[in-house]
């Protein structure tokens, strides 16, 4: 159908016509959009339908990666490189005077996710398909992703994000397959011929509705699927309002939460995260048993692998479905259970590890709660065995305890594969945040370090720097990234560094374009393009980032001979809502931003832009237009960063803590080619078990932060009366958690490295050819094929073989 562009053609206006009844000339972009995507999942369907068929009968072991989050961004362009066909439709589109890059900027983002995490899930879906993997994502479809964040007078506002609105092309609703899911009740208790059985009765009972999209491989026939659940009403009650039961359903698919920190959305988010579990592994073994009408081979065909703790409940409900609907004795169900269910933590931070009181969950799931009991009793026991008389440990390693449900504990005790994201990040878990249960379950740890899907993040989202490398080595790095250190020699090569550095050059242009149309500041794009963008976390310490530019601005205005090349700061963040510091935060950012910029003796030199509503889209412009990537997380504390992986891909230096996946990046691309500073991880923790460290010293002795730390609170920003005084306090009277105050002379040092570095083209080319070059490494592809091969025990299928 697609096969040259004439055929294209063709199908486009017949396809428009008959769906929309208009003629091409009055249709708009909208109607344009959907039918391209109508038509790329028309051209996919009869390999969607071959691989789900292949899977099943083949008897392959499948994986399903269970998250609350999945942050796609827009598929339609994506789909069609994966297909192979995008130069094809945007020939045709031409000619019919339609501008396919006008029809992706239509397309609404799938936002359905707060950052690194939510991120990787997509990554992680293009990676399985991509490799021919037996892969699946099972999330919810909420009516609402992350807010759209609006700066108003410097501040942080949130509007409803609304991606529907003009409906989704990709997702196929399956009525047919809806399921039921049960809340609240009572449960009784049985004795049938001496076998003890449970009834939970007296449900109220939400319709969980299944949208599937078709996640697309690169030129490869597999198509996956992530299943999206809806909820909706079932059964409408009799006793109860009939309009409250609508709208109480309807919110559990409403919104994703943008954080779990609120009180009264804590019910809710627990109804969100057991509405997903339930409904996934019920599909799941029902269409188990379809094929193999038993369920105590489930380990051998099942991997489930669950996205941090938020879908933990997968363990408690397979042993629900096995143990009630199934009737296997508790000790079957338990060994199937725990050779399914893998998990992997993506926090040490303790404000982050999830926890419910049993006043919260027992009522809302009294069958879960009694299973999540035994199980907690059984561990306990074995404890005791283990540890006899050591209450304090047991205490401390119980699921359940002082009225508490620990989440972390859960999925440790049920799952025989425990991971954290980077190398320091597992060694952290075992030594450390879960020493006791690494010492019980050795066997369980295990380090899988992220990656990001090259294929978004330089095939698409930098096509010019794609065909420069594959102008040069060939094209074969697009099906094997690893080969991009076949570029190493080219660092050298005079020719090739031109060619990065034009690259380089066009991109920071329309990069600069797209910030003058958003914010009207003019920007030069021969300066330093120095990014951080990243969700807005005091750990992250964008603060840090500030207060050296305030800094310079100092420099700028004291020190006749001080010399600087032209520097532009880009900042993206979204705070969550109930996130006070970090929203001040923002407005600090703004207010700098307003002082900097409007500063003719300081704007030649530096300049502040803070990116409205960061999202997946934008990124897409930012990674490529970057010279200078931030990655300045207190050491210990980011567990991985993927941030840094898309930036180095994209030619990006670093100027980055020894933290998270920047020790490996550190490791790949040796010491000349990134800029470290400050404490590392060590020492952060040895501080942190010897409370703290005193930040007043730094203030006092440091005349450059003595200043920038006055300027918080003395008028230097105008109209900020006492808006930054929080932060002013949590640097001083609050000791300065994040260790702010003690690294600031390091990365100033850092800083001043980087900009001498620029001066010299030719070595920051070559260093940035070196990072594309070792960036191939930090492909998702090498990180999902440790998890197949490692945790799932899952293998490709063959391709050809899908017709
Ligand atoms: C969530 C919250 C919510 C409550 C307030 C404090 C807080 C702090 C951190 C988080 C993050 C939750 C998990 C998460 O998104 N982790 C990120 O996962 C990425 C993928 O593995 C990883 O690259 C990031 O380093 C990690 O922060």
């Amino acid at each position: 159908m697609f096969s040259n562009k004439q055929c294209f053609q063709q199908s486009f206006l017949k396809k428009l016509e008959m769906t929309y009844g208009k003629s091409f000339k009055e249709s708009t972009i909208y109607d344009q959009y959907h039918t391209l995507g109508n038509m790329v999942r028309e051209y996919i369907s009869s390999d969607w339908i071959a691989t789900n068929e292949k899977q099943r009968s083949s008897h392959t072991k499948q994986v399903y990666y269970l998250s609350i989050e999945f942050l796609l961004g827009k598929l339609l362009v994506q789909n069609l490189l994966n297909l192979g066909i995008r130069e094809v439709v945007d020939e045709g589109l031409q000619e019919l005077g339609i501008d396919l890059r006008e029809i992706e900027e239509i397309e609404a983002d799938a936002g359905l996710g707060n950052g690194g995490l939510g991120r990787l899930a997509a990554c992680f879906l293009d990676s399985l398909a991509s490799l021919n993997l037996p892969g699946h994502g099972c999330g919810i479809r909420y009516k609402h992703g992350l807010f759209d964040q609006k700066i108003v007078d410097g501040f942080q506002v949130e509007l409803p994000e609304q991606w529907l609105r003009h409906g989704n092309a990709w997702e196929v609703r399956k009525a047919d397959e809806a399921i039921e899911i049960n809340f609240w009740g009572e449960v009784e208790t049985l004795n049938e011929k001496g076998r003890l059985s449970f009834r939970h009765v007296h449900t109220e009972t939400i319709m969980a509705v299944p949208y599937d999209i078709p996640i697309i491989g690169y030129e490869t026939n597999i198509v996956n699927t992530l299943r999206l659940w809806n909820a909706e009403p079932s059964r409408f009650p009799i006793h109860k309002d009939v309009m409250e039961y609508k709208r109480e359903t309807e919110s559990v698919s409403e919104f994703l939460y943008p954080d779990d920190t609120h009180e009264d959305g804590k019910i809710l988010r627990l109804k969100q995260q057991y509405f997903l579990v339930s409904a996934s592994l019920q599909s799941i073994v029902a269409s188990h048993r379809k094929t193999y009408s038993t369920l105590q081979n489930f380990h051998e065909k099942v991997a489930i692998h669950i996205n941090d703790t938020h879908p933990v409940l997968a363990i408690p409900e397979l042993m629900r479905i096995l143990v009630d609907e199934e009737q296997m004795d508790w000790e079957e169900a338990w060994f199937i259970t725990t050779n399914t269910v893998s998990y992997t933590n993506h926090t040490t931070l303790s404000e982050a590890l999830e926890k419910w009181s049993i006043h919260l969950f027992k009522p809302l799931l009294p069958r879960i709660y009694m299973i999540i009991e035994e199980i907690n009793e059984r561990f306990c026991r074995q404890l005791w065995n283990r540890y006899p008389g050591d209450w304090r440990k047991i205490e401390q390693m119980a699921i359940i305890a002082h009225g508490i449900v620990k989440m972390a504990h859960l999925a440790l005790v049920g799952s025989y594969r425990v991971n954290g994201v980077a190398k320091i990040h597992t060694e952290i878990l075992k030594n450390r945040e879960m020493k006791d249960f690494y010492e019980v379950y050795p066997e369980k740890f295990t380090n899988k370090t992220n990656g990001i899907t090259h294929r978004r993040w330089l095939l698409k989202a930098n096509p010019q720097l794609s065909r420069t490398i594959t102008d040069v080595i060939g094209a074969s790095w697009v099906h094997h990234p690893s080969e991009l250190m076949k570029l190493k020699p080219y660092a050298f090569d005079a020719g090739f560094k031109e060619a990065v550095q034009k690259v380089k050059q066009e991109r920071k242009k329309s990069l600069a374009q797209i910030i003058q149309r958003q914010t009207g500041i003019p920007i030069d794009d021969h300066s330093i393009f120095d990014v951080q963008v990243k969700r807005l976390h005091a750990y992250k310490r964008q603060l840090l980032n500030v207060l050296h530019i305030m800094y310079l601005y100092n420099r700028i205005k004291e020190e006749k001979s001080f010399e600087i090349h032209p520097r532009t700061f880009i900042f993206g963040a979204k705070a969550s809502p109930g996130y006070y510091y970090a929203k001040k935060i923002i407005k600090l950012i703004n207010s700098l931003a307003e002082k900097v910029n409007n500063d003719p003796q300081v704007s030649p030199f530096l300049k502040v832009i803070f990116l409205e509503n960061y999202r997946v889209s934008l990124a897409e412009y930012v990674f490529p237009a970057a010279d200078v990537s931030e990655q300045i997380s207190t050491a210990s504390k980011e567990a991985s960063g993927t941030g840094n992986m898309k930036f180095m891909m994209n030619g990006a230096l670093i100027i980055g803590t020894l933290d998270g996946a920047n020790i490996e990046i550190f490791e790949k691309v040796g010491a000349d080619n990134i800029f470290t500073f400050g404490l590392s991880a060590e020492e952060v923790l040895n501080y942190e078990q010897n409370g703290g460290y005193r930040s007043y010293d730094y203030y006092y002795y440091d005349k450059r932060i003595k200043k920038v730390l006055e300027q918080l609170i003395n008028g230097f920003f105008p109209n900020s009366f006492d808006l930054f005084e929080p932060i002013y306090d949590s640097l001083l009277m609050q000791n300065d958690q994040y260790y702010v105050l003690r690294d600031f002379a390091s990365y100033a040092g850092a800083q001043e490295k980087v900009n001498e570095a620029y001066l010299n083209q030719a070595g920051w080319l070559e260093r940035s050819i070196i990072n594309i070059a070792h960036s191939g490494y930090f492909s998702s592809d090498r990180t999902i094929r440790e998890y197949a091969d490692d945790i799932w025990g899952i293998h490709p299928l063959e391709r050809g073989t899908v017709v």
